[in-house]
């Protein structure tokens, strides 16, 4: 069948940057097969972060997530390979790593996470959240996940 290639933002959280995993972590991606198109060291503020996280706005663990992605720089890295969102949040496994290492004990949470909070990595949930994610970090030509005119030459 046919096997496009797709892009996702794929994001090394706080927990495991600080602890050292990110070239770890990183090397598992490209060994998966997945492409790394743009990387970069960021430091979120609390903007960006409610901005990023706005469908859990109302949730109880909202001022939790937001200290919690605010505190140290993450990992940015816009990955591509065919069906790259679907198969990288396989990769990384439930978003509890405890139920990970249950449940999927090869995937990246399973091996880096600590629990449902700082689990390690964050993967778009769908091609639309990629576009809309991969823009957070990145300047791109998007002409690959979303129907709209290829801009070329954009500094000119
Ligand atoms: O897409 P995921 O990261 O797997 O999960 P999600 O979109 O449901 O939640 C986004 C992040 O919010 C998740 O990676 C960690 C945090 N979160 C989700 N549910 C809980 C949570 N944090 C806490 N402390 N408690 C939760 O129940």
């Amino acid at each position: 069948g046919l096997a496009l290639p797709e892009k996702t933002l794929a994001m090394i959280k706080p927990d495991a940057v600080q602890a050292n995993y990110t070239s770890a972590i990183r090397q598992i991606i490209l060994s998966e097969g997945f492409h790394i198109l743009d990387e970069k060291l960021a430091h979120l503020d609390d903007v960006a972060v409610k901005s990023f996280y706005r469908e859990h706005a109302e949730r109880s663990f909202f001022p939790s997530l937001i200290r919690f992605m605010t505190s140290a720089p993450v990992y940015a890295m816009i990955l591509e390979r065919e069906e790259a969102v679907k198969k990288w949040r396989t990769l990384m496994g439930p978003t509890d790593s405890n139920k990970a290492r249950i449940e999927a004990p090869n995937s990246i949470r399973a091996k880096f996470g600590i629990d449902g909070q700082q689990n390690c990595v964050h993967g778009s949930d769908s091609p639309e959240a990629a576009v809309r994610e991969i823009s957070t970090f990145f300047r791109v030509l998007q002409e690959s996940n979303v129907d709209s005119p290829r801009r070329v030459h954009e500094e000119l």
